[in-house]
């Protein structure tokens, strides 16, 4: 069976290319299922044969989806960017008293997801920075506003970072947090904070936050207590290859003591407006699609690898999905992040727009729910 969305390649056509370029062992490998190691990882970020490690991606991509690829209609609420901490990456936090600082109170978290209920969303994604003094009640509350404009809504909400800053602040155990924030609603927990799991990365740039094991910690805990997660790496900075593999390997480590990972979701770095702005380029194409093929190949226990469309630009998430990636992320609607650090993508994509970069690119849109239960295939994308 062809299996190739591009190029008309058939399987000993790619064997012969992906042999060519001197990764028939890690072919071999990839067909037996056997398990790729650190140095196997360092050799697919170095090595110049970025169409060798793309198909070798693809053909795992294909074996578990097809030519499926899951999207979502979201929206994003970012409810506060005050935020205590000041990593060097960051744009979007600001201290109180600043003229951009914000906080939304629970009733306008409510208003915004009310403005969009003319729209089929399904999930509100609610990420922010971590404010100094807002009590933990008020975290409950946020969710429950979003839970009361739709109580239909899959509230994905609360990076590890956030987590770890409500179990602190909130005087009680453990099980009684996670206990509330169910019995609030939340659904699951984004993917954010994790940023470059290596103790160098995190002196560097993001010394005050949490770090590797304190993030992986965090994501412990919200696995432990039944809550789906997914997984992300910021990448475009100052991280080695090195780095970026040890990275892939803990959330694998993890993945295989808790297994309540949906999708990794390689974060492509904007400097705009960041400490780090002078330090210069936005991601290229080649890391982009490099960073989603190896994550695909390394994290062999992860059923998806997300194209994030804001972060990568929409051109490049489109040639992801021939790259390993099964998922395009969503509609989104006012995201602020990446926006605050350059990005030139739009603020949202329709359901139809969204469905014809996955078309063009030769897949099947298919619209998911956050755990990705499949949603009327075709319904809402213009099919
Ligand atoms: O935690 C911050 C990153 C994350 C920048 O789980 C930056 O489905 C690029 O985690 N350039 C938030 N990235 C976004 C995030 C996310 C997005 C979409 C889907 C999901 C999901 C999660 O953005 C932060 C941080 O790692 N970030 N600043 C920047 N200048």
């Amino acid at each position: 069976m062809n299996t190739f969305a591009y190029a008309h390649l058939d399987e000993s056509l790619a064997t012969k290319l992906i042999d060519r370029a001197g990764l028939g062992d890690l072919d071999r490998k990839v067909r037996n299922g056997e398990r790729l190691t650190f140095a196997d990882g360092v050799r697919l970020y170095e090595t110049p044969h970025l169409a060798a490690v793309g198909l070798l991606a693809h053909r795992v991509r294909v074996q578990r989806h097809g030519r499926k690829v899951f999207f979502n209609v979201n929206q994003h609420v970012n409810y506060t960017n005050i935020c205590i901490y000041s990593c060097k990456f960051c744009a979007f936090a600001a201290k109180e008293g600043e003229e951009r600082a914000y906080l939304m109170t629970p009733a306008i978290v409510e208003q915004k997801v009310r403005e969009q209920l003319h729209r089929p969303v399904t999930e509100v994604h609610m990420v922010a920075g971590i404010h100094p003094t807002m009590p933990y009640e008020y975290y409950l509350d946020v969710v429950r506003a979003a839970k009361r404009a739709r109580p239909d809504i899959h509230v994905k909400a609360f990076t590890m970072v956030e987590i770890e800053h409500m179990l602190n602040i909130s005087g009680k155990s453990e099980d009684e947090v996670f206990a509330d924030l169910r019995e609030a609603g939340l659904g699951s927990c984004p993917g954010g904070g994790a940023e470059v799991l290596t103790d160098r990365v995190h002196k560097a740039v993001f010394r005050d936050k949490m770090g590797p094991d304190r993030w992986l910690a965090a994501a412990r805990k919200v696995q432990r207590h039944g809550f789906k997660m997914n997984a992300t790496m910021l990448y475009g900075h100052i991280e080695r290859v090195e780095e970026r593999v040890q990275h892939l390997i803990r959330l694998r480590e993890l993945q295989d003591e808790c297994g309540g990972f949906m999708a990794y979701i390689p974060l492509a770095f904007w400097p705009y407006h960041t400490d780090l702005e002078n330090f210069g380029h936005v991601t290229t194409g080649f890391l982009d699609q490099r960073s989603i093929a190896v994550g695909r190949l390394m994290l062999d226990n992860f059923p998806h690898i997300k194209a994030y469309w804001i972060m990568l630009t929409q051109e490049s998430a489109q040639t992801a999905l021939s790259f390993g990636a099964n998922d395009i992320d969503g509609t989104v609607t006012e995201e602020k992040i990446t926006h605050d650090a350059g990005t030139t993508e739009p603020q949202a994509l329709n359901e139809a727009q969204i469905a014809h970069l996955i078309r063009e690119a030769g897949y099947e849109p298919v619209q998911r729910s956050t755990v990705y239960e499949e949603i009327g295939a075709g319904a809402s994308t213009g099919a």
